[in-house]
C-alpha cells in the first residue's frame, strides 16, 4: 500500500488555456504568489510552475524562471517544481535551460504522445539529456506518464542511466489527455502495477476524469495533483473558480481516505528532495 498522508500538487497555470478565455488563471508573479500561498495554507505540498510573459503567453525564460522560483521560495515551503514539457510549440534547447533556474524539482516526460490536435514530442535523446542534467545540477525529476508504454521507457531510464538526484523515483500519471491512457480506474491500476518497485506517484486526471482519478488514486495509496492547468470545471456547467478551490476539494478527498495533506517538509522527505535555504526569515 501507499503513504499514510497525501502529497498535493497544484499546477495553476499550464500553458494551454488563455488568459482571455479564463480571467482567474494565474499568469504574473504575482498571481502566482498569492496562489502559491492560498494552496499550501488549503493543503498542497509541491506546486508545478508554468510560466506566462507579459502578455499572458507561455515562456521559458530562464531570468524570469529564477525570478519565480526566489519569489516562490520566498512566499512559501512549497516544493517548487518547474516544468520542462513548456507549451507544444517549445523547441528541446529551452525546454532544458530551465534547469538553469535551479528549482527543487522538474517534470521530465517520459515519452512522445499525441495531445489533442497536437504533438507533445518527447524523443528518447531529448529524455536522457533531462534525466542526466538534473542528476549533475541536484534537481530531482518528477517522471510525467501520459501513456502505459512511457512506464517501459522509465525502465529504460533508470536501468541505464542510474538514479535520479535524490535517490527516490517519484511519478505523475497524467491521465485523459487526448491521445493518452484514459482517465479511468481500471488505466490506473494497470499503470501502478508497471511502476519502479518503491516509486511514489500521484495522479491527474485532465477533465472530466479528475475526480474518478482522484478517488482510484487515493485507494490505491497514490497522491493526487489538481489545478487548472488540467481542469477548469468543477463539476459540469460549474466553472473553477480558482485553483484553490480544487486544492480544498482533494485535500478534503484526502481526509476522507484517512490519509491526510502531507506537509512541503514531508513531500521533500518522500520525494528526496534537499532544502535549499536557510529557514523562512522575512516572508512577504
Ligand atoms: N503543456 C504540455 C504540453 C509538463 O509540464 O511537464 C506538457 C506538460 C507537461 O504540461
Ligand atoms: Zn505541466
Amino acid at each position: 500500500m501507499g503513504a499514510s498522508g497525501t502529497m498535493i500538487t497544484v499546477a495553476p497555470t499550464g500553458a494551454e488555456s488563455a488568459k482571455a478565455d479564463v480571467p482567474s488563471l494565474p499568469v504574473t508573479l504575482d498571481e502566482l504568489v498569492d496562489t502559491a500561498r492560498a494552496c499550501e495554507q488549503a493543503g498542497a505540498a509541491m506546486i508545478h510552475v508554468h510560466l506566462r510573459d507579459g502578455r499572458a503567453q507561455p515562456t521559458l525564460d530562464v531570468g524570469y524562471a529564477r525570478e519565480v522560483v526566489a519569489a516562490l521560495r520566498d512566499a512559501t515551503d512549497l516544493v517548487v517544481q518547474l516544468s520542462t514539457g513548456g507549451a507544444v510549440t517549445d523547441p528541446e534547447s529551452a525546454r532544458l535551460g530551465v534547469l538553469d533556474a535551479e528549482p527543487d524539482s522538474a517534470s521530465l516526460s517520459c515519452g512522445t504522445v499525441n495531445f489533442g490536435d497536437d504533438v507533445f514530442l518527447n524523443r528518447w535523446p531529448f529524455m536522457v539529456q533531462l534525466h542526466q542534467q538534473m542528476q549533475d545540477r541536484q534537481i530531482v525529476p518528477e517522471y510525467e506518464i501520459f501513456d502505459l508504454g512511457q512506464i517501459c521507457a522509465l525502465h529504460r531510464l533508470l536501468d541505464r542511466y542510474g538514479a535520479p538526484f535524490g535517490g527516490k523515483v517519484h511519478c505523475d500519471l497524467v491521465m485523459g489527455v487526448r491521445g493518452g491512457m484514459p482517465g479511468t480506474a481500471a488505466a490506473l491500476v494497470a499503470a501502478v502495477a508497471m511502476l519502479p518497485a518503491a516509486a511514489s506517484w500521484s495522479a491527474t486526471g485532465v477533465g472530466r476524469s479528475t475526480l474518478p482519478v482522484a478517488l482510484a488514486a487515493l485507494s490505491a495509496g497514490g497522491h493526487l495533483r489538481v489545478g487548472m492547468e488540467d481542469t477548469l470545471s468543477l463539476r459540469p456547467e460549474v466553472p473553477v473558480r480558482d485553483n484553490r478551490q480544487l486544492v480544498v476539494r482533494a485535500a478534503a478527498l484526502a481526509e476522507l481516505a484517512q490519509r491526510p495533506p502531507m506537509t512541503p517538509a514531508a513531500a521533500r522527505q518522500l520525494m528526496g528532495v534537499p532544502v535549499r535555504r536557510p529557514a523562512a526569515v522575512g516572508r512577504r
